[in-house]
């Protein structure tokens, strides 16, 4: 029997090679929605803003969603600078997935937390899954609220949510979408344009990242899991690599030998200061097995084959 899926910013920087994995599988019948596309219901694409509570619970229920991954979201820098529309969009959604699942309209969801959620009192080294957690931005403030909602959800109503919290990710098909780790994006980008790359972030500055292919597998791990083998419902820890401005500029040097790299550092140099430099994920190795493939080398070399 085939799963449907619903994609919901199936555009975005994780949605986009999310739904060319979920493609690859037999098994699943794929449907997309963001606002970014227009609606044609042959491609099975819909235009969807994941604010419009009404469209949702109508393209769910007219489709016969099995599974959703709700994958909009205004990210930490963004969120910054618009932080009533980041609440609205990363906490509204939300709520009104969980409610349509508790009320039987389809059976599971994935849902992205973020590193963002842990702050500067947080534990840098090694962050354990739970911890302190006072998250100082906005976007970090609606994952860790999301989170609580989650497992509260599943604890009174019996809704399959899952959910991880992303390091920054590192890909190449989709521009991320305004986040505090998207030098690590950019500065590949760059380094293949014109040579060099003005940096935001200071030279070292430390931050967990993971390569895309590596995300997307964590994410079917997750959601492939048996029920009864998900021991977090509020969101699970992931690691994968620590690097700094620096250490991928060092990287990239392997290819191109004249890279040049400066800085002129801005807000979210803030942001980056009070989020972990690398991640405890014993939980998702215990529990689905997560295992990383992709180191800085690997990641950046993979990059640099990608874009040129
Ligand atoms: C961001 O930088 O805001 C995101 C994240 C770590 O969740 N990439």
């Amino acid at each position: 029997m085939s799963l449907k899926v619903l994609v919901i910013g199936s555009e975005g920087q994780i949605g986009t090679e999310l739904c060319l994995e979920l493609e690859k599988r037999d098994d699943v019948v794929l449907y997309r929605a963001d606002i970014r596309i227009l609606t044609n219901s042959e491609r099975r694409l819909y235009r969807l803003d994941a604010t419009d509570q009404r469209g949702i619970k109508q393209l769910i229920s007219d489709l016969q969603i099995d599974e959703v991954y709700l994958m909009a979201a205004l990210l930490s820098a963004k969120g910054e600078e618009n932080p009533k529309l980041a609440w609205d969009l990363n906490m509204n959604s939300l709520l009104h997935l969980l409610d349509l699942a508790k009320e039987g309209f389809y059976k599971k969801l994935f849902w992205p937390s973020s590193i963002a959620v842990f702050g500067p009192d947080s534990p840098k080294v090694n962050t354990p899954q739970n911890t302190t957690i006072n998250p100082s931005t906005v976007y970090g403030i609606s994952k860790r609220s999301g989170e609580f909602w989650c497992d509260y959800y599943f604890n009174k109503y019996g809704v399959d949510v899952r959910s991880i919290r992303y390091p920054g990710l590192i890909s190449h098909a989709t521009e991320p979408g305004g986040g505090t780790t998207d030098y690590s994006v950019a500065i590949v980008k760059e380094a293949l344009k014109i040579g060099n790359y003005t940096s935001y972030l200071k030279g070292d500055t430390i931050l967990p990242m993971l390569f895309m292919p590596d995300a997307i597998k964590a994410t079917l791990a997750l959601m492939d899991a048996p029920k009864d083998s998900i021991t977090i419902r509020t969101s699970y820890n992931l690691g994968g690599f620590e690097t700094s401005p620096e250490l991928m500029a060092h990287s990239i040097r392997r290819f191109i030998p004249s890279f040049e790299i400066s800085y002129s550092i801005d807000f979210r140099q803030e942001i980056a200061d009070s989020w972990p430099q690398s991640i405890n994920d014993e939980n998702a190795i215990a529990d689905w097995r997560f295992e990383v493939e992709y180191d800085l080398d690997q990641t950046v070399e993979a990059m640099i084959e990608a874009l040129k």
